[in-house]
């Protein structure tokens, strides 16, 4: 598939930064750390990763504006253009030395997102989708699962780490929702998960209190597979809320009345 050229600066920015990512994961052991708030933890990667796509995206469009989980928000020239960038999703499983975090980037225009990379450099997957070009992983379309039964899917979420408040919330749409599928994945980077609702590997997922930088790329894969997303409050913001419910169109409906109650 050949790319814009916006997206072919996204993917060249996440693969630079994905080059320094496996770098300092071959070394994590000497990685200083500090903590940002309980359970949420940051390294020189996640700066460094952050630094090289910031390069990489202002160089190439100067006037776009820019938000990020670690240097925080910049005004562009161009109101209406905006980066979105998590320069590592997962940064606890890398501490871990668990081979599953990514680098997430999207770009929105007048309040949508019109295009999104999410890039596992472990593993070498390339998720991209630009809007009405469809989502691929390196160089497969991406589609999303074909389940209808919800008995026989499995479906991801993100389990509250210390001091995110939505454990009771969470913990009653567990108990709604394992009695009535195949299984709850949690991987621990919510990138990737919307990444593997877009290639059918997870047939849904969903998230409270997430981060725009968080979802954003995925929006728009999950979506050009031809699955839905949604806010989990209907009538809400995606990434304004933080809050996700994403599936194939055959289960959407069924999965989002278990977990919406
Ligand atoms: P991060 O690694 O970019 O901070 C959803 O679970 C999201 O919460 C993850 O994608 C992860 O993004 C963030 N998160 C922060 N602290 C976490 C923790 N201790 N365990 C799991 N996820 C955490
Ligand atoms: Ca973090
Ligand atoms: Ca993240
Ligand atoms: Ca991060």
């Amino acid at each position: 598939m050949v790319g814009s050229a916006n997206l072919n600066v996204m993917i060249k920015a996440a693969r630079k930064a994905g080059r320094s990512l496996v770098k300092d994961f071959r070394e994590v052991e000497n990685l200083q750390v500090s903590r940002k708030g309980a359970g949420d933890f940051v390294t020189k990667a996640d700066l460094a990763s952050e630094k090289i796509i910031r390069d990489e995206l202002m160089g190439a469009r100067p006037t776009y504006g820019w938000i990020a989980e670690e240097g925080g928000a910049a005004e562009g020239q161009d109101p209406t253009r905006r980066w979105i960038v998590d320069p590592l999703d997962g940064t606890t499983n890398f501490l871990h030395g668990l081979p599953h975090w990514g680098v997430s980037i999207a770009l929105e225009h007048k309040g949508e997102v019109v295009a999104g990379v999410v890039f596992d450099p472990a593993k070498d997957e390339m998720f991209f989708a630009e809007k009405g070009a469809g989502a691929w992983m390196n160089d497969t379309r991406l589609r999303v699962s074909g389940r209808h039964r919800m008995i026989e899917s499995i479906f991801a979420t993100g389990l509250p780490f210390a001091g995110r408040a939505d454990l009771p919330e969470t913990l009653q749409d567990l108990a709604r929702l394992l009695p009535v599928c195949a299984g709850v994945r949690r991987w621990g980077a919510a990138a990737l998960d919307m990444a593997y609702v877009a290639a059918g590997r997870y047939d849904g997922f969903w998230e409270r209190r997430l981060q725009a930088w968080d979802m954003a790329a995925g929006v728009v894969i999950v979506r050009e597979a031809g699955g839905l997303i949604e806010p989990l409050d209907p009538r809400g913001d995606i990434l304004g809320d933080g809050e996700v419910i994403c599936a194939n169109d055959a289960l959407f409906d069924g999965f989002a009345k278990v977990i919406r109650g």
